[in-house]
């Protein structure tokens, strides 16, 4: 947790630097989920993230070095420096991709898990989506189908109350956007405290047994804040300041912290390594060079690497 919110704290500088073309959606606030997900999931399981999917992807065990470089557009990227921050992806990690546009990636999903069926293969698909997209009309006809058909897919909503600039409780006509519509499923209503990493891996963990055992999909909400705003450019100023503080005080990385209550040093010793960690990332990354024409061409269709 502590790595993603040093990576995404750098990556803002970068962006204050004018060195990050295109946009990037921070998750600060919400590392619990990403991280309590991935110490769940096994290594053949397959993962669908967003655009805002830089903790997923690093919560995964994609290398920072990776990552920076294909934010920065540089060969040494997970893409080649192509995708850039709202596409990061690496099959090898089992990570088929982040998605730009709201909910399209759900149905996509689904049909990953169903190859699992039809190839016999044990893998589990896990897929994360926010609060908003939950309005999208492919989050319920993907529901629908992979309920009816007993898919092993765990779908899991981060969320962080915000839809871009709108609290989704002005646009959702109940409280839980996900939890409270899991029975229009058959499913099971399964809301956790996404700010607590031990909750969310236990959730994981839960739903990953169901989906290995045959018995169909699990939709969990995860309950979090987005302490940033929702892009690059949002100062997040329509954020009420007490709802702010009050998230503040819930920071994910803090509350475990105090629940491990570390000797100083070691906490000390902890970030000073992960400052240098992801330092040294970011000097491999900005060493490698932007791609060149010819690659143009290249991983377009077919030629991409398998
Ligand atoms: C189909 C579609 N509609 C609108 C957008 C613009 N858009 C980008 S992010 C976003 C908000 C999505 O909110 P949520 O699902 O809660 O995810 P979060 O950004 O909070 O992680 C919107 C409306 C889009 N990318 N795709
Ligand atoms: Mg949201």
């Amino acid at each position: 947790m502590k790595e993603i919110r040093a990576f995404e704290d750098k990556l803002q500088q970068l962006f204050s630097d004018g060195l990050v073309r295109g946009s990037t959606h921070l998750a600060n606030g919400q590392e619990a989920v990403a991280v309590g997900a991935a110490a769940a999931l096994a290594p053949q399981d397959v993962v669908f993230c967003t655009y805002r999917g830089h903790h997923h992807c690093l919560a995964r065990g994609m290398p920072p070095e990776a990552a920076f470089a294909e934010i920065l557009g540089r060969l040494g990227g997970c893409c080649g420096g192509k995708g850039g921050s709202m596409h990061l992806t690496d099959p090898s990690l089992g990570l088929l991709g982040s998605y730009a546009i709201v909910g399209a990636h759900i149905p996509i999903a689904v049909g990953s898990a169903w190859a699992s069926r039809v190839n016999g293969d044990d893998a589990v698909t896990c897929c994360f989506f926010g609060d908003g997209t939950t309005t999208i009309g492919s989050f319920h006809e993907a529901l629908n189908l992979a309920a009816v058909w007993r898919l092993p897919i765990i779908f899991i909503c981060e969320n962080n109350q915000y839809s871009e600039y709108t609290p989704i409780a002005e646009v959702v006509p109940v409280v839980n956007p996900a939890a409270d519509r899991a029975s229009a499923y058959g499913l099971k209503s399964v809301l956790v405290d996404g700010n607590d990493i031990e909750a969310v891996r236990s959730a994981v963990t839960d739903a990953r047994g169901t989906a290995a055992e045959g018995n169909g999909p699990s939709l969990i909400e995860a309950v979090t804040y987005r302490q940033s705003g929702h892009s690059r450019a949002d100062p997040g100023t329509y954020k009420p300041a007490a709802e702010v503080a009050y998230w503040n005080t819930r920071d994910p990385i803090k509350l475990f912290e105090t629940s491990l209550d570390l000797p100083t040093g070691e906490l000390e010793a902890m970030n000073r390594g992960v400052e240098a960690t992801i330092a040294a990332a970011l000097e491999v990354a900005l060493a490698s060079p932007e791609p060149g024409p010819e690659a143009l061409l290249t991983s377009v269709w077919g030629d991409a690497p398998t």
